[in-house]
């Protein structure tokens, strides 16, 4: 029996982790989570699950299911998400919250030598070097979630590194895909909410159509897999059939291939290097499929990717600035507050002001963070 922390408990990569817990609760027991707002689902875990630690948003909602479960323990905010995190009873630490608000919950979870499932890229972006140190130092495996990253993790099985020619990350082209860039110029946020293929939430929707979602996986792919930037290509795949591949020296290539479902990468990080049934998977039928459509990745038309490879060769700072002006200019576009095009402005005036800082520590990644929120809201 394996015993998992999972943080960001009601988002959707949260909700299909349950959901594998629920279908395998021989082999797996949720001991902790996290939730942000949404009480009324955390109760039904809650009853569910009957988890021993919870951590919510608000202190106000903290104190409100103390009443209501005694047996559980409870706690709040920031602080609350590491003490999931570093939880004694778990063995598993799957990060599946949304943001940098991830980072430190990672880090001492690291240092506690738990097993880390991450699906919180944003995390690896920010401060990958000091993820990555840190994995290292605790011999703590950092298995990745990220449906592109696990296909490549799976494709690497029995592989060695040092044989590795290339990354080559798939992407679906989200919601905007067939459109040019004239056409973007007044999309909705309810029309960049509608992903062809993947039911996701709403940040990595607008990062899917934006395409920032890739340039954060080439960031992720980087620090995961070793591999340098000029090595790392990512392919138009439309259909969302081979979740990426590996190219070897000896110019075979793998892939790793499956209907397009979060659970399959889920699962797989929790059972690694076991892997076990998943009765409710869609089954994959290339004969049906027929065909698969394959494109060049065209930089202009995708600014964010462009940006997100500048910023991850230049290194130091400069992801943690792509990442949070990123984010901030998302929300703001989320709110309604700017439109569609004005996303990728946002960022690239927070990268051009950008003076880098090479190798930061972690006081540095945070500070360089919260000025670049501040950057863009003054903008806004
Ligand atoms: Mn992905």
């Amino acid at each position: 029996m394996k015993t998992i922390s999972l943080l960001g408990a009601t988002g959707s990569v949260g909700i299909q982790t349950i959901d594998i817990i629920r279908e395998h609760c021989n082999e797996f027991q949720l001991a902790a989570f996290s939730v942000g707002k949404n009480i009324e689902l955390a109760r039904k875990l809650i009853i569910e699950f009957k988890p021993l630690l919870v951590s919510v948003q608000e202190s106000s909602d903290c104190a409100l299911l103390r009443a209501e479960f005694p047996n559980t323990k409870f706690t709040f905010g920031n602080e609350g998400l590491i003490e999931v995190a570093v939880f004694e009873k778990s063995d598993i630490l799957v990060n599946a919250v949304l943001g940098s608000v991830g980072l430190h919950p990672t880090l001492q979870a690291i240092e506690c030598g738990k097993v880390i499932a991450i699906a919180n890229k944003e995390t690896l972006v920010t401060a990958g070097h000091l993820v990555i140190e840190a994995a290292k130092r605790n011999n703590v495996p950092l298995l990745p979630v990220d449906s592109e990253h696990s296909a490549i993790f799976q494709a690497l099985q029995g592989e060695m590194d040092k044989n590795i020619e290339r990354l080559i990350l798939t992407a679906s082209g989200g919601s905007f895909r067939d459109r040019t860039r004239a056409e973007l110029k007044d999309v909705t946020v309810e029309q960049a909410l509608n992903h062809p293929n993947w039911s996701m939430g709403a940040k990595i929707t607008i990062d899917s159509a934006t395409m920032m979602n890739k340039g954060l996986e080439v960031i992720e792919a980087h620090w995961l897999f070793g591999v340098p930037f000029e090595k790392i290509d990512v392919l138009l795949h439309k259909e969302s059939i081979i979740h990426s591949m590996v190219e070897f020296h000896d110019s075979s290539i793998i892939a790793q291939l499956g209907t397009p479902d979060m659970r399959v990468p889920i699962q797989y990080a929790l059972t690694y290097p076991d892997r076990l049934p998943l009765r409710s998977a869609n089954r994959l039928n290339l004969g049906e499929v027929g065909k698969l459509h394959f494109e060049e990745m065209d930089l202009k038309r995708f600014r964010c990717l462009d940006f997100a490879y500048h910023a991850g060769k230049i290194g130091g700072t400069m992801p943690t600035v792509l990442n949070a002006a990123n984010e901030a200019a998302v929300a703001a576009f989320l709110k309604g507050k700017i439109r569609f095009l004005q996303i990728e402005d946002l960022i690239e005036q927070a990268l051009n002001k950008h003076q880098v800082i090479e190798n930061p520590s972690l006081a540095i990644i945070e500070e360089v963070d919260k000025e670049t929120r501040q950057f863009v809201h003054s903008l806004l």
